[in-house]
């Protein structure tokens, strides 16, 4: 790495040689040195696994919450400062699994937040279990007869919670990804991006010729603003079937828009002086 970048820390990614994550952090370096984002308007927000190291990588404020609890973490900073960028790195266990109920809430209520989900359909961190996304009758350590469960489809959850700006990348094409970051960033409200991500030592199900032979671009015929036909989109998966780019796209208000208390001012500009809060306290402690 060069260490006149300022978006580099002095430490060096510790994920595995040919791992996912290695792309999604190059995309979003490449992004973030286009639109500037840094310390004077950035925080990046990540869940416990392999993905929430990208927070170690990259030189922003950021904050690694609990396992599952990324999403309202990042709601919070949200609310208290809704002029940064609040970038959400999540993985598929993170976010579907643990952290299931926040996502179907954040995606209903249409904070303006950037969710990138890190999806390698397992649980990488805690060495290969399967993830809510995992095929049926995937092998892995947890699901050793083959798992009895259905994949979930996030994008169709998040459609049909509330999500506003909903996508699909595949991490091997750094340049479209750090594109479509940039778009999501853009989009006032709740925008997904679900990353397609190989974990080279524990999923050996979809490999980057998996992702390579199945993935397609959806082209300019396809309207993402018709709601129905997103749906069904994001429910396509299996042999060639796997939709990439803008799958659904609507504008709405987001709900930091919405909230007369951050009108005005950030919750952080407001001075807390004057404000007596010792009889709250003694009332609750
Ligand atoms: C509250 C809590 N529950 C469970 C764990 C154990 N745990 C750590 S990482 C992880 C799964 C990680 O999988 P994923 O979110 O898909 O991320 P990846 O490692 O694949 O990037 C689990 C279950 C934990 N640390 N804390
Ligand atoms: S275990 Fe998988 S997801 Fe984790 S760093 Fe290694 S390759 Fe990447």
């Amino acid at each position: 790495m060069s260490s006149s970048d300022p978006l580099n820390t002095l430490c060096s990614p510790t994920w595995c040689p040919g791992c996912g994550n290695l792309a999604i952090w190059a995309a979003f370096k490449k992004a973030a040195e286009e639109k500037k984002w840094d310390n004077t308007n950035s925080v990046m927000v990540a869940g416990i696994g392999c993905h929430g190291h990208i927070v170690n990588f990259v030189n922003l404020a950021s904050f690694e919450g609990l396992h599952g609890r990324a999403i309202p973490v990042a709601t919070g900073i949200k609310l208290a400062n809704h002029k940064l960028n609040v970038f959400v790195f999540t993985g598929d266990g993170d976010c579907l699994g643990e952290g299931g109920n926040h996502f179907l809430h954040a995606c209903r209520r249409n904070h303006d937040l950037t969710i990138f989900l890190h999806d390698n359909a397992i649980y990488g961190l805690t060495t290969g279990q399967t993830s809510p996304v995992s095929p049926h009758g995937f092998l892995s350590k947890s699901t050793p007869a083959g798992n009895p469960d259905e994949p979930l489809r996030p994008l169709s959850v998040a459609i049909s919670a509330g999500a506003t700006f909903v996508a699909r990348a595949f991490a091997g094409d750094i340049p479209k990804l750090a594109k479509l970051m940039i778009s999501a960033n853009d989009h006032p409200g709740l925008a997904v991006i679900d990353i397609l991500q190989t974990c080279m030592t524990f999923n050996k199900d979809y490999t980057l010729n998996f992702y390579r032979e199945n993935t397609y671009e959806l082209g300019p015929d396809y309207d993402p603003t018709d709601k129905a036909a997103a749906l069904q989109k994001a429910l396509e998966w299996g042999e060639k079937k796997i939709p990439l780019g803008i799958i659904y796209r609507e504008e709405k208000p987001s709900f930091e828009s919405q909230i007369a208390q951050i009108k005005e001012k950030t919750l952080t500009e407001v001075s807390p002086a004057g404000r007596n809060l010792k009889d709250l306290w003694e009332k609750y402690s």
